[in-house]
């Protein structure tokens, strides 16, 4: 596929400005207390006037997204990946010492084929798809990035989830060896996150192993991450080690950092605020403009893939289940 944008701007223009911003984030929430529920969350971004956000010139099967793209640059220079680092540039200088290769897929609970399973045999085959998609982060910002993987629902088909499996667990690495955050208790390691099984299963949710046509950067969750481009970015754990099919909701590690801040669900919601700020608008990172300058969106319910999963949620009450 062709790509909208030369991600080959020059890296004296983008360095400055994320430093910047992540010495500003631990200044101002005060470093000293890593329990403090930092993480996906340092702090919101507040800014400009907003603009009007359209999803309007996306594929109608939400495939597609029409926005400009993130620069390759700036989606793997500026980073969430707390198992490298608290600072949006950590993952970027330290997601070296990970090692996305050999890696093993652990799939268990409430399936008829369950076990471990090399990467190759985990993906099975299925052809890769490509997809851009909007991830909007919970504290603010977000970026168009074009991917490369597999639907996860045709990935967990495979296994035959039974009919007790209502939801589907995931849990990244955590090893100390070869991820230096995970000394700090910043979160309850390992990451874990979860979905409801329709959740998982429906088209939109990919399991991503590559980005702009290339394997997956290690900042990015190499070598095999979760993309559910209607969640806040938090859902979408990278360097996924586990998969358990369960009857119970599973654990999830923001909620259990700060239930009050963060839900099982985390549709992107304009209507219901974070506690701390308001989630009504976000700092769209895209194209060559400094990220300092994003312009800022209006956000759109479900990320503006409304069309798509807002008949997931049709039962509920949003505001209750957020
Ligand atoms: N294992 C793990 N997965 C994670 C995170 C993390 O800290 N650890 N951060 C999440 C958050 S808050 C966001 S916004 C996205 C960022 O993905 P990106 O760095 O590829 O843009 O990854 C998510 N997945
Ligand atoms: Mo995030």
């Amino acid at each position: 596929m062709k790509y909208r944008n030369d991600p080959n701007i020059p890296p004296s223009e983008i360095t400055p400005e994320p430093v910047y911003r992540a010495r500003r984030q631990l200044m101002g929430l005060g470093l000293a207390s890593p329990l403090l529920a930092l993480a996906g969350c340092a702090g919101a971004d507040d800014g400009a006037a907003a603009v009007a956000a359209t999803s309007a010139g996306d594929s109608a099967d939400g495939f597609r997204a029409a926005d400009e793209l993130t620069l390759l640059q700036d989606v793997t220079s500026y980073n969430n990946f707390y198992e490298f680092g608290t600072g949006k540039v950590d993952p970027s200088k330290n997601a070296h010492t990970l090692r996305p290769s050999p890696w093993s897929v652990v799939v268990g609970g409430e399936a008829d084929i369950t076990g471990t399973f090399t990467l190759e045999d985990f993906l099975g085959g299925n052809a890769v798809q490509d997809r851009i998609y909007r991830l909007r982060c919970v504290e603010g910002w977000s970026m168009v990035i074009p991917w490369q993987g597999i639907p996860l629902g045709d990935l967990l088909k495979r296994f035959k989830p039974n009919s007790r499996a209502k939801y589907v667990a995931f849990t990244t690495l955590a090893d100390r060896e070869q991820m230096p955050g995970i000394r700090w208790p910043v979160l309850d390691w390992p990451y874990r996150e979860g979905l409801r099984i329709d959740e998982a299963m429906h088209p939109l949710s990919l399991i991503a192993t590559g980005l702009y046509g290339q394997p997956l950067p290690n900042q990015n969750g190499a070598p095999l991450r979760l993309v559910v481009p209607w969640k806040y970015g938090f859902k979408s754990i990278k360097s996924i080690v586990r998969i358990d099919f369960t009857e119970d909701m599973p654990q999830t590690s923001w909620n259990m950092s700060q239930p009050s801040e963060y839900g099982f669900y985390s549709n992107v919601n304009p209507d219901v605020d974070h506690p701390r700020w308001s989630q009504r608008s976000e700092r769209r990172i895209a194209g060559s403009a400094s990220k300092l300058f994003a312009k800022r969106i209006d956000t759109l319910p479900f990320n503006g893939y409304a069309n798509q999963v807002a008949s997931l949620y049709s039962d509920m009450d949003l505001r209750k289940w957020f």
